[in-house]
C-alpha cells in the first residue's frame, strides 16, 4: 500500500504536566517538500470527508486532538489507520484513495501537503480513480499534461 505511518519525533517533558512537543522535517522526516498546510476542525462525531485521490500531491495527515479513521484505498485493498495520538503521522502516497470518519467530536485533521491547492489534481469520482489506477499515466479529468 502506497503510505506510511510514521513516529514523529518528539520530546516528551519528565514533568508529565507539561505535555510533549512532536515534529518532522520537510525533506528530512518526510519525502517531499511542503508547499501548503491545512486544518479540518469543529466536525462532529461519526461524520465522514474525504472521497477522493489526489494525482500529485503527497500529505502527511496528523491528529493532534482526538481520534480519526483513515480508511485508504489501492483499488484493491482498503485499509485503515487510526490517528489518535499527537506523534503518529500518515504519509499518504499521490494515487491512493482515502476517506476519513471522525470517532470523536472536534477531532483535529492537520495536513501538510507537497502541492499548492490545485482542483484538477483531484479525482473525486471512484470509477475514475479506478481507471486511474488501470492506467496511471491517463489523466481521469483529461486535464494532466
Ligand atoms: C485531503 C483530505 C485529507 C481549498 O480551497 N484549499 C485547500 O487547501 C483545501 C485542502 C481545500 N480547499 C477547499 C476545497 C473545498 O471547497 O475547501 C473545501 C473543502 O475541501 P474538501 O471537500 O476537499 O475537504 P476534505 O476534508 O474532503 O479533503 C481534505 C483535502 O481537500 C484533501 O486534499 O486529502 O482533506
Amino acid at each position: 500500500m502506497e503510505y506510511q505511518v510514521i513516529t514523529m519525533k518528539n520530546r516528551i517533558d519528565a514533568d508529565e504536566s507539561l505535555g510533549g512537543l512532536c515534529f518532522a522535517e520537510a525533506e528530512r522526516d518526510l519525502p517531499f517538500p511542503i508547499r501548503r498546510v491545512y486544518c479540518i476542525f469543529k466536525v462532529q462525531a461519526g461524520m465522514h470527508r474525504g472521497y477522493h485521490a489526489h494525482t500529485r500531491n503527497w500529505q502527511l495527515l496528523l491528529c493532534p486532538y482526538g481520534s480519526i479513521d483513515i480508511i485508504v484505498d489501492d483499488g484493491k485493498r482498503r485499509e485503515t489507520v487510526r490517528l489518535d495520538d499527537p506523534t503518529r503521522g500518515l504519509i499518504l502516497h499521490p494515487g491512493v484513495w482515502r476517506e476519513m470518519i471522525w470517532n470523536q467530536d472536534d477531532s483535529v485533521l492537520c495536513v501538510a501537503a507537497s502541492e499548492y491547492y490545485d482542483a484538477n489534481e483531484y479525482i473525486r469520482d471512484y470509477d475514475a480513480f479506478l481507471q486511474y489506477r488501470k492506467a496511471p499515466g491517463a489523466d481521469p479529468e483529461g486535464k494532466r499534461s
